[in-house]
């Protein structure tokens, strides 16, 4: 019935030691709570039985601070459960979505960050009581041998809030280590909070930080600096924020104080000695609620330490709001596979400005020019700033706050982005605090020796106030809602992986960007299977059988027999990819498509993730006959019926008159991110399937169009799991 907890204390069952969490987290997991509509506590716990715990009950703290003091010398500890619990929560299985429980969803490997709480190198409260919520990208780096990926991470919320620098190194991007917090607040200028920002490395080789503070409970942000303690120690383990000396940027001359963060790596023009950085912002003119423009601000320096902002702004851009984490870099106009250190100008070099829309939680780019000595850039395409339409991103999915470094070893420039779930802030209004990222919130504390599980959205009011899990406690021992509370854990699926790595370089064309994952990413395929020269009927579809792909990375090379019948474009969803394809999806045929990938797709194909392409006609007089669409479509991605399911899509600039197009699947339990014709257009899409999990998943190729199709090849590999920070 209940699960028993061996041993005189919860405290040891508690414990907090990585061994113990290795094995501990499948049970906890697997008991599956059974909701009501209203408080839904775990029905399958006899609490009552238990009364002699209850001594403990008087003070909700007793109990976890008994934990504080037994994590260090906790021993092993089991979990007993009972058969009847065990039939118990079988039966209870129906009645909870599976997409928030079943930790095969969990991704095998696309970064995710340790789990806090088994951390015990800070053994203080809060951090026993952290929980996984934003994974924010904050900066790359390579030093001496290690990649470092630097992220936002709150490391005792259930909410977003409390933001420190959580340090992670690899020998090759793809087995992670995770090492101590780099920066948490510790001065007046970062008290409430170390936010975003990049590392530069400096001429003698030692690497700075420079991130933005949150020096106030309004939210007033600066500049910080921070210094490597040791930078003879390539893991960077240990940084110092000199106080004389910051913060080292404040927002005056009337910017925006609460919009003004995120400073960019910066960069130095051979012979000149100033250097300069980007500071994101939002304009402050256009009435009481502050304006719309997005501005990206210039500072010069030339020793670090004292910058000036140049009185222009690098760019800026109307009705796009606050540009959170601006990234400017130059890339290579020949089109090759290069990258460029931050600093390289010149004419063989065009920029890239990056900026990831507040307003619209999505990633926007554009190629220009950048005039050093007016400190001006200008976008090619003067259009690429304005609508929708003529926007490009670097991924038309769940891909936000991204930032790039330069690769010296491999002298490439690679791209990495946080898999967010993509709520827009219009989203948020409209489904109100609760949006799709907390849907998925589990919250399980252990209470008479039970545990107890709640599902977040009844407790949408209580999570939005609170500021951390201490808060959601104190709301629930205050509501009588738990008498005694020994331990909270939340364990959520969303927001909490990173984009596998990706090169990027200028499309000969120097119109866009292509990208690629990280060729590291190839040492992690193993078992695999390829087809070649198979035809797709219309309204058929060929199983790939012979691996297991709930993990898998796929390359298809695809040929259209004949392009004669792609249907006609309607002009009024000619700019707006993502409502095409909500209009046609994957079901509904076309006459060149959809052809592509069923992934993540269970034995009877109720539940299938579809990416593919399709292919219209254009609208007479455009540059292009031909419009080839690439979308991928989670409407049938799980029988659970309270998921976000957005569709995404995006066109894809390519010639197709050949018939020939290309698609790269990265296939990961609950994340599908994919790459059409050699990575013009990406999309990373976050699904929760409730049948094709692990071994039941599957992949297919399909073709809902009326033209055949020949796959020409096509190999799936599996993938395995590399070291990633503990787990
Ligand atoms: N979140 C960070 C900011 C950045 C935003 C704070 C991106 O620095 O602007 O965690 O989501």
């Amino acid at each position: 019935m209940a699960p028993i907890i061996s041993g005189a204390f919860m405290a040891s069952w508690l414990s907090l030691s990585l061994a113990q969490y290795k094995y501990r987290l499948p049970p906890l997991l697997f008991l599956r709570p059974t909701f009501t509509s209203d408080l839904t506590l775990c029905t399958c716990c006899r609490c009552e039985r238990v009364r002699a715990m209850e001594a403990l009950g008087r003070g909700a703290w007793a109990c976890l601070s008994v934990m504080l003091l037994l994590v260090p010398l906790a021993g092993a500890s089991h979990v007993v459960y009972e058969h009847e619990s065990l039939v118990e929560m079988e039966a209870a299985k129906e009645a909870v979505p599976p997409s928030i429980v079943d930790p095969q969803l969990k991704t095998g490997y696309h970064f995710q960050p340790i789990k806090n709480w088994i951390n015990g190198n800070n053994a203080n409260l809060p951090n026993l009581l952290s929980a996984l919520i934003e994974v924010e990208l904050a900066t790359p780096l390579y030093y001496k041998g290690w990649y470092h990926f630097f992220y936002q991470y709150n490391p005792k919320g259930a909410v977003w809030g409390n933001i420190v620098w959580a340090h992670s190194v690899s020998r090759d991007l793809i087995n992670w280590h995770a090492l101590e917090t780099a920066l948490k607040p510790s001065i007046p200028s970062d008290q409430y909070g170390c936010w975003s920002g990049s590392a530069t490395i400096l001429p003698d080789g030692t690497p700075v930080i420079m991130y933005t503070g949150v020096a106030s409970p309004n939210n007033y942000q600066v500049q910080n600096i921070a210094y490597p303690k040791n930078a003879s120690n390539p893991l960077l383990r240990e940084w110092v924020k000199p106080s004389h000396i910051n913060p080292i940027i404040v927002p005056e001359g009337g910017i925006n104080a609460t919009q003004f963060r995120d400073p960019t790596t910066a960069w130095r023009a051979a012979g000149d000695d100033h250097w300069r950085l980007l500071i994101g912002s939002v304009a402050p003119t256009g009435g009481t609620r502050g304006g719309t423009r997005g501005v990206a601000y210039v500072y010069r320096s030339r020793d670090f330490r004292r910058w000036t902002r140049v009185r222009r702004p690098l760019h800026s851009a109307p009705a796009t709001g606050m540009w959170e984490c601006p990234d400017f870099y130059p890339v290579s106009k020949d089109g090759r596979r290069v990258g460029l250190e931050t600093s390289v100008m010149g004419t063989r070099v065009k920029h890239v400005l990056k900026n990831s829309l507040d307003l619209r939680r999505y990633d926007y780019y554009t190629v220009g020019v950048y005039d050093r000595r007016a400190e001006r850039y200008v976008p090619d395409d003067p259009a690429g700033d304005e609508g929708e339409s003529r926007r490009m991103r670097y991924d038309y999915g769940n891909f936000y706050a991204s930032k790039t470094f330069y690769d010296p070893v491999k002298k490439r420039r690679i791209l990495w982005g946080w898999a967010n779930e993509s709520d827009t802030a219009a989203d948020d209004v409209a489904k109100g605090w609760a949006g799709i990222q907390v849907q998925k919130l589990l919250i399980c504390y252990a209470y008479m020796h039970c545990m107890h599980c709640i599902y977040h959205s009844t407790y949408t009011d209580i999570l939005s106030k609170a500021q951390d899990l201490l808060d959601v406690i104190r709301v629930f021992v205050k509501k009588n809602l738990a008498k005694l509370v020994c331990h909270v854990f939340v364990y959520e699926f969303d927001g909490i992986d990173q984009a596998i790595p990706r090169t990027v370089w200028l499309d000969p064309s120097g119109k866009q960007l292509l990208q690629w994952p990280i060729e590291e990413v190839e040492a992690l395929r193993g078992k695999s299977v390829t087809l070649k020269d198979k035809v797709i009927k219309p309204g058929q579809h060929l199983k790939v059988t012979g691996i297991q792909t709930a993990q898998a990375d796929v390359e298809v090379s695809f040929e259209v027999s004949s392009l004669k019948g792609a249907e006609p474009l309607d002009p009024a969803l000619a700019g707006d990819a993502e409502r095409l394809c909500g209009a046609k999806g994957a079901d509904v045929e076309g006459g060149v498509g959809p052809f592509g990938l069923w992934v993540l797709a269970s034995a009877n194909k109720q539940e299938r993730t579809a990416v593919f392409f399709r292919v219209f006609r254009a609208a007479a007089g455009s540059d292009k006959p031909l419009m080839v669409l690439m979308c991928t479509d989670p409407t049938k991605s799980s029988l659970n019926p309270d998921l976000y399911r957005p569709t995404f899509a995006g066109f894809v600039d390519t010639d197709i008159k050949d018939g020939k197009i290309s698609l790269r699947s990265l296939i990961d339990r609950s994340v599908v991110e994919s790459f059409g014709a050699g990575g013009k257009t990406c999309i990373l899409s976050r699904v929760y399937p409730s049948l094709a999990i692990g071994k039941n998943a599957r992949i297919y190729v399909f073709n809902n169009g009326k033209a055949e199709i020949k796959v020409s090849r096509l190999t799936a590999w599996e993938m395995k799991k590399p070291l990633m920070n503990g787990s």
